[in-house]
């Protein structure tokens, strides 16, 4: 119990720091939320809450997740500076923004 402890300590992030991570939720049909800025080198994990499969795909296809199930993640590691525009394949209605700025 004591090393889970120190595990979600260290895993808090401290007052002051950019961000290491980002989280995005999915939950019906939608991003939430749907437009976030994060610092390069932050990983961003989408977790998908429905009970219909979604997908995290690049627009321009930097990176793409396969289809999530019902509570299953998908993380990426965002290295440099942009704007990322992404949707689900299987919903392409569903669309989201991740910008990376320092
Ligand atoms: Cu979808």
């Amino acid at each position: 119990m004591i090393g889970l402890l120190v595990i979600m300590l260290a895993a808090a992030p401290s007052l002051g720091d950019a961000a290491e991570t980002s989280s995005i939720e999915i939950t019906r049909f939608a991003f939430t939320p749907k437009e976030i800025t994060v610092a390069p080198g932050t990983s961003v994990t989408w977790t998908n809450h429905d009970e219909t499969p979604h997908t995290i795909s690049a627009t321009d296809k930097t990176f793409a997740s396969k289809a999530m199930d019902t509570d299953d993640h998908y993380a990426y590691t965002f290295a440099s500076e942009g704007d990322f525009s992404y949707f689900c394949t299987l919903h392409p209605f569903m669309t989201g923004i991740v910008h990376v700025r320092k």
